[in-house]
């Protein structure tokens, strides 16, 4: 089975396996964990930030940045198509209580005059704004990235208008091999940053946010508050810290998979696709024919899985267990499928 639904899909290797099984820990909780306090430093200094708070979830760490910045009653702004907003069981309401106010990005991606026509006035009749959330890669863009200088554009408008600023980094790890500027470039626009080792970098769990002492000190109560405190989580950070070390540069093989699948397909009947677009490791693939959900069964019955993400669309995502031989089987079985 070749298995493409998402880049959360990996195993650890043996070499991983071997570092958690030898990791030094302690109780996290009592701030004893020498390998989860190593990975915190080590991601803070990598995004230039000043601090840094280790949680089991990328959700948890979006979760935790949105309580972070605000109160109940609240709003935020986010791409209607945010992962924190779309894919996160209802956090912003459930776990604090703001309301999103959704900007129409184009692949994920909006601009500071979409920033600004959502603004208005400080008035008791509104509820107060407090934070822009940007995410990058864009999952439902299709792994989008956010030109640098719209990044700009956008935090300065959010200054502007005295918001803060969260990244969701999941896949900055993938934005930045792909447009060869750092994490940290990207960081210093935002006061909170996320970035999970459990997508592309391939350990098997957590995320971790950095920002300023004084919010990730207030993200490290919600952590607790949330249930996501754990205690000798140094196994899970040894994990995290192999994965940086180790699988970060090899994500630019991912790209290449992920184009040449874009491009082996791209042609297929019932299939409308950009090549173009696709610029780091993932491909929509929009069909013209008939439902993604049943084009699904239809490909894991041949050997191929992917996910349906909207009634007409398939996404494939490259990752450390899919190899170049993989994905030219890949293209065989889709152009088997969609010409038997
Ligand atoms: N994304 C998952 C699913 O939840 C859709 C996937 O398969 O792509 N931010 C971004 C941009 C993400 O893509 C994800 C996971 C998260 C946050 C949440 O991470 P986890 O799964 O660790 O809670």
């Amino acid at each position: 089975m070749i298995d493409l639904r998402s880049d959360t899909i990996t195993r650890p290797t043996p070499a991983m396996r071997q570092a958690m099984a030898d990791a030094e820990v302690g109780d996290d909780v009592l701030g004893d964990d020498p390998t989860v306090k190593q990975l915190e430093r080590q991601t803070a200094r990598l995004l230039g930030k000043e601090a840094a708070v280790f949680m089991p979830s990328g959700t948890m760490t979006n979760q935790a940045a949105i309580r972070a910045h605000t109160e109940p009653g609240d709003e935020i702004l986010c791409d209607a198509n945010a992962h924190c907003y779309y894919y996160e069981a209802g956090g912003p309401a459930g776990l604090s209580g703001v309301m999103c106010r959704l900007l129409p990005g184009r692949r994920g991606i909006f601009s500071a005059g979409d920033l600004r026509a959502a603004l208005r006035p400080r008035n008791l009749h509104f509820p107060p704004t407090k934070l822009v959330c940007v995410e990058n890669t864009h999952n439902r863009g299709g792994g989008a990235i956010w030109p640098l200088e719209q990044i700009a554009e956008v935090a300065e408008a959010a200054r502007e208008a005295n918001l803060a600023l969260h990244l969701d980094g999941a896949r900055l790890w993938n934005a930045a091999i792909a447009s060869g500027l750092s994490e940290r470039t990207y960081a210093k626009y935002f006061d909170t940053v996320s970035v999970c080792f459990s997508k592309g970098l391939g350990a098997p769990v957590g995320s971790v946010l950095a920002g300023t002492k004084a919010l990730i000190d207030r993200a490290r109560r919600f952590r607790k508050m949330f249930g996501g405190a754990m205690r000798q989580a140094g196994i899970l950070a040894a994990g995290a810290l192999y994965a940086l070390e180790n699988h970060r540069l090899r994500l630019a093989q991912d790209h290449a998979n992920a184009r040449r699948l874009a491009e082996g397909i791209a042609e297929l009947p019932g299939i409308a696709l950009r090549p173009a677009e696709v610029e780091t490791n993932m491909v929509l693939i929009r069909l013209t024919d008939r439902p993604a959900d049943r084009l699904a069964v239809e490909l894991e019955q041949a050997g191929l899985r992917m996910l349906a993400v909207g009634p007409d669309t398939l996404r494939a995502v490259t990752h450390l267990d899919v190899s170049a031989e993989q994905i030219e089987e890949a293209i065989g079985i889709l152009h088997d499928t969609l010409t038997a």
